[in-house]
């Protein structure tokens, strides 16, 4: 299987989230990519190649251009109203309902317009590293539209909270959703499974009106995990997108024979729907050990992940996506791929 990889995302340094009142120190770190990087080289997986420079064509038919030349401009913004040592962009005030967000004069309130967390930093490799991302889950898309049977996007930073107009939850641009559209502007017919264990709010959102690309997430309920505010399982798609959205939350402690009957669920359902090119939001911190995460799925597991993937028979794109134990994320990632070429 080809990976496509870009070292820009080695600029993008997180240090802080804010979270229980606390400033914490960041999971989603430049060495994640970089350990399923060597677990890749050390398991001969396939060829590591850089990605194609797209235009931004392929961003603007997702996202809004506001976000997108906001997201281009916020650090040096940030700089200007803070003096050049300041390390990186967090957002401290919303327009909560009966605020108005129409001026919003200054970077801190223009970062509380698209941001929808405070653990979301942008700093100065970070615009560089998401651009570089979204090129990368081009790329692996793109091999798939020419012919390959399946293709790795190793992405960082993530991207499927990110919604058209918002960013947040360690993701700016959703790199799986643009990927989704590039592939449907192709003439295709996309499923996308999200196996990430926080749901896909942003590809969801992204989606929900349309009939044309399935998504279906597999995640911690919402009722305790982030994004808390969707990703409940009566969320089914709007208007002609009914029915195109099947949500499968599940609780905390879940192992793989829970895991796996939901995902047998979800194969049923994304295979009425007749998709043929699948896109997997691959993340992997559904893992027993995971730092941050409640679920149970051992190292093993997800060699039946990959199988479990490969039963669906259709070109797939792997999108990496979240997984914080970086010492088993190589092992834990390439499991699912290397089953997945295997199973055929
Ligand atoms: C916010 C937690 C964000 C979760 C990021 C993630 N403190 N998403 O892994 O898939
Ligand atoms: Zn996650």
């Amino acid at each position: 299987m080809k990976t496509f990889y870009s070292p820009a995302h080695l600029g993008h340094i997180p240090a802080q989230e804010f979270e229980g009142g606390r400033l914490l120190p960041a999971v989603e770190i430049p060495s994640r990519a970089e350990a399923v990087r060597a677990r890749i080289e050390e398991r001969k997986l396939g060829p590591i190649l850089a990605p194609t420079g797209f235009d931004d064509a392929p961003i603007l038919r997702v996202h809004d251009g506001g976000l997108v030349s906001f997201l281009g401009d916020a650090f040096a913004q940030w700089q200007k109203a803070y003096g050049p040592k300041a390390l990186a962009a967090l957002p401290s005030r919303w327009p909560a309902p009966g605020l108005s967000a129409r001026r919003a004069p200054d970077i801190e309130s223009r970062l509380g317009t698209f941001a929808f967390d405070a653990g979301t930093p942008i700093m100065r490799g970070t615009w560089d590293a998401a651009r570089a991302a979204v090129d990368v889950a081009l790329s692996a898309a793109e091999a798939v539209r020419a012919g390959e049977r399946s293709a790795f996007a190793l992405a960082r930073p993530p991207g499927h909270h990110a919604a058209g107009d918002v960013f947040g939850g360690f993701c700016y641009l959703n790199n799986i959703a643009i990927a989704a559209q590039y592939l449907r502007d192709a003439g295709l017919r996309p499923a996308i499974l999200d196996v990430d264990y926080h749901h896909g709010n942003g590809t969801q959102t992204i989606f929900y009106d349309r009939d044309d690309v399935f998504f279906c997430s597999l995640h911690a309920d919402p009722n305790f995990a982030y994004p808390h505010f969707l990703g409940f399982a009566d969320e089914t798609g709007a208007g002609r997108g009914e029915d195109a959205n099947l949500n499968l939350p599940m609780p905390s402690g879940t192992e793989w024979h829970a895991y796996s009957a939901a995902f047998a669920k979800a194969r049923a359902t994304i295979e009425a729907f007749g998709p043929d090119v699948l896109l997997v939001s691959l993340g992997l911190d559904t893992f027993i050990d995971d730092p941050i995460a409640r679920f149970r799925l051992t190292s093993e597991d997800y060699l039946r992940l990959g199988e479990a993937i490969a039963a669906f028979r259709l070109p797939t794109v792997f999108v990496f996506e979240g997984g914080y134990n970086v010492e088993m994320l190589g092992v834990n990632t390439v499991n699912v791929l290397e089953a997945f070429e295997g199973a055929h």
